[in-house]
């Protein structure tokens, strides 16, 4: 994709090149390339008839376990075919590029950690974690059934994936984690995220109160987007990788 084309402001790659300590918000967004769809998208098929926001919540797998934890596991199928696309493997190289690095990432699908990222803080939890309901415990192995969801093997609870749903708090340590990068760092990207759902959403703007370069990549508008620095309207897999290109040019 021509630089040109993209027409990248000057002041942002010079800022790209000055900067020490990066720190990352992605969304469902930076994995739309690799086929999976985001929360924004309206589901198909079977699940057409949902939102996603009303499945993602304990209440809803509490009202039918089964019909939630089909949902996932439907997710994992689809994870489970995707790879990680050029959006992900830029933030790999920007990491072997920058002093300090964090990726904070929205997304349950682990796609970072497949494309090769390392310090990756999962805000959500991951599709591929299952956890007792009951005891909030994870759980490697349980016994095959064709019960759905299977059973706790210590308590014979119900079992459901290590996710943060709707209406559940963040793991305190690992969102102070993620506000601490967002702070401490002088440039944070918000990469493919519609920037609605909290406390997420106010890392972009604890970045800003703390005078780094905020840099938006989104074909859309957001409501971050009047705020930041600079807004790149345009897919993470084109962008990302021309900004690498701009900023880091191969000998
Ligand atoms: C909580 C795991 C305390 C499950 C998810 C104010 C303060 C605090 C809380 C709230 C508040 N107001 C409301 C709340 C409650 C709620 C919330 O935020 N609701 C929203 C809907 C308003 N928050 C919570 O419940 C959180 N808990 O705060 O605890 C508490 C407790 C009780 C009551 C109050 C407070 C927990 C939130 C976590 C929910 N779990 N995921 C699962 O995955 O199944 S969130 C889930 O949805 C995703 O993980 C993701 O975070 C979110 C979707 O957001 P995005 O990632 O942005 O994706 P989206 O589809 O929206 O947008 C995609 C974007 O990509 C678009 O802009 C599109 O244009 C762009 N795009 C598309 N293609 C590309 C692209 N960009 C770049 N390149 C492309 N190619």
């Amino acid at each position: 994709m021509d630089e040109l084309f993209l027409n990248l402001p000057v002041g942002l790659i010079e800022a790209l090149r000055a900067a020490r300590h990066m720190a990352v918000l992605t969304g469902a967004g930076i994995s739309a390339e690799s086929g999976i769809p985001t929360f924004r998208d309206a589901q198909t098929g079977l699940w057409a008839k949902y939102r996603a926001e009303d499945l993602a919540t304990p209440e809803a797998f509490q009202r039918n376990p089964q019909l939630v934890w089909e949902w996932y596991a439907w997710r994992r199928e689809l994870i489970a075919r995707a790879a990680p696309n050029l959006g992900h493997r830029a933030l790999v190289e920007m990491e072997t590029r920058l002093q300090k690095f964090t990726l904070i990432t929205q997304n349950v699908d682990g796609l970072h950690q497949q494309a090769g990222s390392t310090a990756v803080i999962e805000l959500h939890g991951n599709i591929t974690r299952t956890k007792c309901f009951q005891e909030g415990i994870v759980v490697e192995s349980w016994a095959e059934t064709d019960q759905a969801p299977p059973r706790c093997p210590h308590c014979g609870g119900l079992l459901r994936p290590d996710v943060v749903w709707f209406g559940e708090s963040l793991p305190s340590d690992i969102l102070w984690a993620a506000m601490d990068a967002a702070r401490a760092c002088d440039f944070f990207f918000s990469i493919g995220t519609s920037a609605l759902v909290q406390p997420a959403a106010l890392l972009p703007l604890e970045a800003l109160q703390h005078s780094a370069t905020v840099v938006e990549v989104n074909p859309d508008v957001t409501p971050l987007s009047a705020h930041v620095t600079y807004a790149v309207h345009g897919l993470a897999g084109q962008v990302l990788p021309a900004l690498v290109r701009a900023a880091w040019p191969s000998p």
